[in-house]
């Protein structure tokens, strides 16, 4: 299969609906499938989320599949204003409307900047931006590296998955003048 990837350099903030599923597809395709038919295996699941908004409302569900060499990231969610929004993996497991702050910093144990233009980049929780339709809904999956997925299944310190009101411009430190923190969910096992 083909190595998760960041985005790094690549041409559009917003890699289109169909990449993303592309991805996903292969990935699936090549941990489900192993040539010849067998029964369908369950994908072990490393940790899920429910997300919520600033009123504390449930807004989306995140799922972290284990896929060879890395892993997917299933996240759908509902009530967002259409557009483009940042995403990232936040340090601490905590989710306190409205403002979820307690979440604190992207992930970044390798301390680096912010976003995959950025020379000095990117955290390691920096993930690429998702679309909500105009009837604001998400439903994407994203391919994440291995050492991601180790970071939120480890049963390590909780993370936390945070959706911005923006687009992250994936260059600007420390979170891609992504603007306030919409939605917030503790990823766990
Ligand atoms: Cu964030
Ligand atoms: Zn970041």
């Amino acid at each position: 299969m083909t190595t998760p990837a960041r985005s790094r350099g690549s041409g559009s903030l917003v890699p289109s609906g169909l990449a993303q599923v592309g991805i996903a597809a292969a990935a699936l395709a090549s941990t489900a499938c192993g040539g010849t038919p067998k029964t369908p295996q369950v994908v072990p699941q490393a940790a899920n989320a429910h997300l919520i908004d600033s009123q504390g409302r449930e807004t989306g569900t995140a799922s972290v599949l284990l896929s060879k060499g890395g892993g997917l990231l299933v996240l759908k969610l509902w009530g967002v204003a259409p557009g483009v929004h940042g995403l990232h993996l936040h340090t601490t497991g905590m989710c306190d409307p409205p403002g979820f702050l307690s979440a604190d910093a992207h992930y970044n144990p390798q301390k680096r900047q912010h976003g995959s233009r950025n020379p000095q980049g990117p955290h390691a929780g920096d993930l690429p931006n998702v679309v909500a339709r105009g009837d604001s809904t998400v439903d994407t999956t994203l391919a994440i590296p291995a050492d991601l997925v180790r970071a939120i299944g480890s049963g390590a310190a909780a993370k936390a998955l945070v959706v911005h009101a923006g687009p992250d411009d994936l260059k600007t430190d420390p979170s891609g003048n992504s603007g306030p923190r919409i939605a917030c969910g503790v990823l766990q096992r």
